[in-house]
This record gives C-alpha cells, structure tokens and sequence, in this order.
C-alpha cells in the first residue's frame, strides 16, 4: 500500500492536495504534516512539525513507513523578500532535508518549483524549458538552487525526484497569502463583500496562472507517470493561460457589474515585471501527457461561485 507524507499539507497546494491523495490512496495512505494551527475538522493522519527538523522528518517517515513524498512547505515570493533568511531556511535547507531522507530510504519525491525561477534575462513570451534563468528574487533564488539540487541528486543518487514549475495559482480553499500573484485571488473577496479592489499592480501586469484543480492534476499525473517518460530532472515548465489585472476585472465584472476598481503599483511590481508573462509547456505535454483543462471563463466561474457561498454561510 502506498504511504505518502505531505508537507505543507495545510497550505494553498496542500489543502487541495491532500483530499485529492486520500481520495485515490485512501484516508490511511496519506499523513499530512503541518503546523499545531491545522483545521479541527481535518479527517486523517496528522503530524505536527517543522520542515527543517530533519531528525523529526526522519522519524515520521519511519514511523508511517513513508513511501512517496510531496514536498510542498515553502514560503511565496513576498514573504522570501520580507524574511530572506527564513526563505532559504524553509525554502532549500527544508528541501535538502527532504532530498537526504529520501536518498536514503529510496522514496520518491515531489517538488514544486514556480515560474519564479526565471529572472529579466530569461525571454518572456513563450519561455522556453530550456533558457537562461538568472532569478532576482529571494524565492526564485531558493526555486533555482532547488531545481539544481533536484536534478543533482537524480543524477548522484539515482533519486526519484520529480519537479513542476508551477504558475500563479488559484484556489478558492485557502485566503490569499503573500505571493505576488495572490491579487487575484484577493480580487473575488473584495468583489463580492465590497465590491471594489485596488489592484497593487499595474493593469497591463499579464502573468501565467493557473486553476488549482488544473494543477493538482499535474501534480499526480508527473508523479504517475513512468519513470522513463520524465526527461527533465530539473522542473518542467507548465501553462494554462497568462492574464493581467485588467482581463481578470473584465472577466469578474460579468459576476459584479458594479465592482470598482483601481490599480496602485506597490513593490511586487518589480517582483512580476522580473518573471514570463507566458510559458512554454511543450516537453510536458510530449513527455507524460499533460493539457490543462480549465479556461480563464470556467477558473472565474468557479471561484466566484465558491467564494460567495462561503462569504453567504459567513465566512470572514
Ligand atoms: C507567488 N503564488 O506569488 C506564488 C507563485 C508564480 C508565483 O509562485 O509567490
């Protein structure tokens, strides 16, 4: 039987993930690990800890005999910028753990990197798999070193380890937190409580994104794909479709036509002006099959339906 440890089992990735996992493995195959603060009304294994406590780490994945693991605790890119160190902390000495633990007990492993990773110097329309990646952030920094290490302990170690660069992503399970694309997760909140929003961003900021459901079906079909098709140990590109604040308000104004809005850039518009505004996810389509699903029209459909249902049962 599968075992599988998810970290950052209560995060954005996470809160999807983990469902999504108990649902295929069963509710005993899964142990979600996060902080003290999970929510009560979690169903299924949970264990409380910190991702760069690497002696906890190794006894939870003796303990529950942990096959498979989905590395997914990290800090987003505006939080890397206000606590660097934390970031690299969390961000690579956390995923160095992960690495070790797993080169000794052969697992296999998930790793998200982000299209963070790429910088100004790396072409921005259609980014290829393959180019230059000079990131200037904190969390492309940690992405980069991670890809390195990924790939360094596939190569090394023959370790199963198995890596997406996801885009902006959007949910609606968890509130936005501090990643630069989070605005437009934030947007549906303020729509739909107060009907206007200030965007932090220039209107024409168009960045990659993706519907979570989209991504968390890449996420499981990466890791179930046969170990032959996986050609890239680094990170594969992935895509759905690009946006930028204006096309996302356009999109939002058919469920809120009197929703306001303004656009006031603060310091994460150098943040998004360093990354692609659209990505080339060829390899991943050739290697092991993937395509999204999701439009833009049925992303909006989905959070705004969800969202206010939430903010109607009361939700803050
Ligand atoms: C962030 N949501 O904004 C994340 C993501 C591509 C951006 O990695 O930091």
């Amino acid at each position: 039987m599968k075992k599988i440890l998810v970290t950052g089992a209560f995060g954005q990735i996470g809160s999807e993930l983990v469902p999504t996992l108990q649902q295929k493995y069963g509710e005993q195959s899964v142990v979600a690990m996060g902080h003290s603060n999970y929510p009560k009304d979690f169903k299924g294994i949970f264990e409380s800890g910190e991702i760069t406590d690497i002696k906890f780490l190794k006894e939870l994945v003796a303990k529950h005999q942990i096959d498979t693991i989905f590395h997914m605790a990290a800090y987003l890119s505006v939080k890397s910028e206000m606590d660097p160190q934390g970031a690299w902390e969390v961000n690579v000495i956390g995923l160095k753990n992960v690495l070790d633990i797993a080169k000794e007990a052969k697992l296999q492993v998930f790793w998200p990197s982000s299209i963070a990773v790429f910088g100004p110097t790396t072409p921005r329309q259609n980014t290829p798999q393959i180019t230059p990646i000079e990131p200037t952030t904190m969390y492309g920094v940690g992405k980069l070193t991670g890809e390195s290490l990924c790939h360094y302990y596939h190569l090394k170690y023959g370790l199963d380890v198995r890596s997406v660069r996801y885009p902006g992503l959007l949910d609606y399970k968890t509130p936005p937190s501090l990643g630069t694309t989070e605005y437009a997760k934030e947007i549906f909140w303020k729509a739909i409580k107060e009907k206007k929003y200030t965007v932090p961003l220039k209107a024409d900021t168009t960045m990659p994104m993706m519907f979570m459901l989209d991504a968390i079906r890449a996420t499981v079909s990466i890791m179930e794909a046969p170990a032959e098709k996986i050609k890239i140990r680094t990170s594969y590109n992935l895509a759905a479709f690009s946006f930028s604040p204006e096309d996302l308000y356009n999109q939002i104004k058919k469920f809120v036509p009197d929703l306001v809005i303004e656009y006031k850039e603060t310091e994460i518009q150098k943040i998004a002006d360093s990354w692609p505004q659209s990505i080339d996810d060829s390899q991943a389509r050739t290697d092991w099959g993937w395509l999204p699903q999701y439009s833009l029209e049925q992303l909006v459909e989905a959070m705004y339906t969800n969202i206010k249902k939430q903010i109607d049962n009361g939700a803050k």
